[in-house]
């Protein structure tokens, strides 16, 4: 005998989709969403207030790096159980993540092994990948064939850290070649690595061993440069591009002209780029400053002005975490020179708090942070309308964000397994109250619900490989025709 339905009512919220916003009541069985409208309850159907709250899809997290090892045996602080936790406990239903593969590692059987080992941790939301490539050769190349039946539709290769993962031009040229005839997204870490290796040596040679030298090291115009070259490489090779981590204005003026040119380039900045600058590296003693390191470096007031508005004038379409947690006390390597700490920060929990407080400082409206967290990584993982949205046949992810509520954020409250957070002490407007994975209701009234835990692995598809080419990619959203109906319906 088959279950019967498992039913939820959300009742009463503002619904928010990219497309617009209406007070709807939202109905979910067996973890999809069923029925949008006004709504009445079903006998012994569980009934969720939302009135006064926002209803809003879930979050989509394109770039995290959860139980991910860097230089060759150093592990991130979360696994996959503290980490899809810390997301889900902040809005975030699913995330997309990296697999590498060893050397000489055939790239299916890295995936295969990588899928095992989260599916082994019993993630509390859904996630899906990407394939990092390091200096890939034409083996490696003919490899990318097997990615899209895998379910994997995106690769990164980093511009940066020569001799560890850097790829050169000949490597990434061809990688977008191939990808271009696939229809997959190519991720690119944009900095010049050489140039800022010569850098590093020298300010070493100077005597400069303080964390603030990591930042003066990896000045924006580096930044600049690859994006620039990446760009130019992506149109001659017909390839969709993506920047991650995109965190200063001169690296924004690279591809708003790339874009105005007509390539498919699309950008990413992270919460940290806009909550931290570069100015708690100067002259904090070392434990202090150690842990705002990240590559890019948090940059000036400038760019983090110019990050916000470009986060609603649409010149950077996606906000993520890059969550790359390592402990103060322990991997984030404190000791030594700058170049021994540890790049990366935690975030993933914080992500769409610090993407809602956008809203209150007036740097875009709420369809809009709704599209930056959720709408545009979901059709960028190839997981729209899945994913991203709330419309009748997708997922039942949904965050209910209290706007009455007060966040503040802090290592003593979070999920992470971190032992420090680069946002303490900060203060938003704005509360998550309750977070449906897949129906499943993951979060309650603040509070994570072990027993509702369920994440699956996620089969993206690829881009059309000829027909989406430019930002058509994720430009205006068709209405999501349920929500509107109800709008309507509310004004007549
Ligand atoms: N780049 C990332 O994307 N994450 C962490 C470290 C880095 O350099
Ligand atoms: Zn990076
Ligand atoms: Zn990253």
């Amino acid at each position: 005998m088959s279950e019967p339905a498992r039913r939820t009512l959300v009742r009463g919220g503002t619904v928010v989709t990219a497309a617009g916003s209406a007070v709807a009541d939202v109905r979910l069985a067996d973890g999809t969403i069923v029925e949008i409208g006004r709504l009445e309850a079903g006998p012994g159907e569980e009934v969720v207030d939302a009135a006064g709250c926002y209803v809003l899809p879930g979050g989509v997290d394109f770039h995290t790096h959860i139980d991910a090892v860097f230089r060759g045996s150093i592990r991130t602080a979360d696994d996959w159980r503290t980490g899809s936790a810390a997301a889900a406990a902040g809005g975030t239903t699913t995330v997309v993540d990296f697999c590498r593969a060893e050397d000489g590692q055939p790239l299916a059987e890295a995936i295969g092994e990588w899928r095992d080992r989260v599916a082994a941790q019993d993630p509390w939301i859904d996630y899906g990948v990407h394939a990092i490539l390091v200096q890939p050769d034409e083996e490696r190349l003919a490899e990318l064939d097997a990615l899209p039946g895998l379910g994997v539709a995106s690769v990164k290769l980093y511009l940066a850290y020569p001799g560890r993962m850097m790829s050169d031009d000949r490597a990434l040229f061809r990688t977008m070649q191939r990808a271009a005839e696939l229809g997959l997204l190519v991720l690119v870490h944009a900095e010049n690595g050489h140039a800022i290796d010569v850098l590093v040596e020298e300010a070493l040679a100077a005597g400069h061993v303080e964390p603030e030298w990591h930042g003066h090291t990896r000045p924006p115009l580096t930044e600049a440069e690859a994006v620039s070259r990446a760009t130019v490489l992506a149109r001659i090779a017909g390839a969709e591009l993506y920047v991650v981590h995109l965190s200063s204005l001169r690296a924004l003026e690279e591809v708003r002209r790339a874009a105005a040119d007509g390539a498919g380039v699309h950008a990413e900045t992270c919460s940290h780029y806009l909550v931290l600058d570069e100015s708690m590296l100067a002259g904090a003693p070392r434990e202090e400053a150690a842990r705002y390191v990240c590559s890019p470096p948090t940059r000036s007031k400038d760019d983090q002005a110019g990050l916000w508005r470009a986060l609603g004038d649409g010149g950077i379409e996606v906000l993520a975490s890059d969550h790359c947690p390592f402990a103060l006390r322990g991997e984030k390597i404190v000791e030594g020179d700058f170049t021994h700490i540890m790049n990366g920060l935690p975030g993933v929990e914080q992500r769409l708090m610090i993407g809602y407080s956008g809203v209150a400082r007036g740097a875009y409206s709420i369809e809009r942070f709704v599209d930056i967290t959720s709408t545009t990584p979901a059709r960028l993982a190839g997981l729209y309308p899945r994913k991203g949205g709330i419309a009748i046949g997708s997922d039942a992810d949904l965050v209910i964000l209290d706007p009455a509520g007060r966040t503040r954020f802090s290592a003593e409250t979070h999920h992470s397994a971190v032992d420090y957070l680069p946002y303490e002490g900060i203060e938003v407007d704005g509360a998550i109250r309750d977070v449906f994975a897949g129906g499943r209701r993951v979060l309650r009234d603040g509070e994570l619900q072990p027993a509702a835990r369920g994440g699956r692995f996620l089969a993206r598809s690829t881009i059309a490989p000829t027909a989406s080419r430019g930002r058509r990619l994720s430009e205006p959203h068709p209405p999501e025709p349920h929500v509107l109906e109800q709008r309507r319906g509310a004004t007549s």
